[in-house]
């Protein structure tokens, strides 16, 4: 979704529009915003009951809206931004502006949480783990239970806003971790996001109220382990 390529192509595309280098002018607005949401690619509804369906249409196109409207403002005033990837740039915040570093970490950091989110919860897929990364579950965890039970923990213990993970840590030991706000796990290091989920309110507030553990344990039914086996197999 986000590759390098696309990101030189894009940084490209906004220096031939603006007509001059990137960075000593701003471009001129570009017709198409360098940041889109991504299409779900599945219905809104395709989640019931576990994800009910006016909370899939306001967090996809509203909440994860915002952060990708923010974002276009941000790459406006910083068009050098563009000449990194979002993996890039997420990896090593010490590269972005000091002046933009917050936002940027907050709304790029949002697109690339919630693009991911998105893209691990396609109906249809497995259900369960197997093969390759069933073998590090049960080596790393003992067993897919213990796995979830460990996620589900640290969703819980995340005060406020945030996001529970499935990653493969900078050593390429499977590894359960938590980030507060928008942080991505890429700031960690880590070699490979296998699977996360979002526990801010807006996630599941409509459905749940303040039972975070409830949609928690409802959530594991949207996973598709096909696509977490995918991450486990790539380099995020
Ligand atoms: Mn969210």
């Amino acid at each position: 979704m986000f590759t390098r390529q696309d990101g030189l192509k894009l940084a490209l595309a906004a220096t031939v529009a603006a007509g001059t280098k990137p960075g000593l002018v701003l471009p001129a607005r570009a017709a198409e915003p360098l940041f889109k949401v991504p299409p779900l690619g599945y219905g809104y509804d395709a989640l019931e009951p576990y994800i009910d369906t006016m909370t899939m249409t306001i967090h996809h196109d509203r909440h994860h809206g915002a952060y990708v409207a923010a974002l276009n403002g941000l790459v406006e005033k910083y068009p050098d931004l563009a000449a990194k990837t979002p993996v890039e740039l997420l990896s090593d915040l010490s590269m972005v502006p000091e002046a933009v570093r917050e936002p940027v970490r907050n709304n790029l950091g949002g697109h690339w949480n919630h693009s991911f989110f998105w893209a691990l919860m396609p109906p249809g897929g497995a259900k369960e783990p197997s093969g390759d990364l069933k073998s590090a579950i049960d080596s790393s965890f003992g067993s897919t239970a213990n796995l979830t039970g460990k996620v589900n923990a640290a969703g819980l213990s995340r005060f406020g806003s945030g996001w529970a993970w499935l990653v493969v840590d900078k050593n390429g030991k499977l590894d359960v971790i938590s980030t507060p706000n928008q942080d991505t796990p890429l700031e960690k290091g880590v070699q490979r996001v296998v699977l996360g989920v979002d526990v801010w309110e807006h996630a599941y507030y409509l459905k749940y109220q303040n039972k975070r553990a409830d949609y928690l344990a409802a959530w594991w039914n949207t996973v598709n382990w096909d696509r977490a086996a995918a991450n486990f197999a790539k380099p995020a």
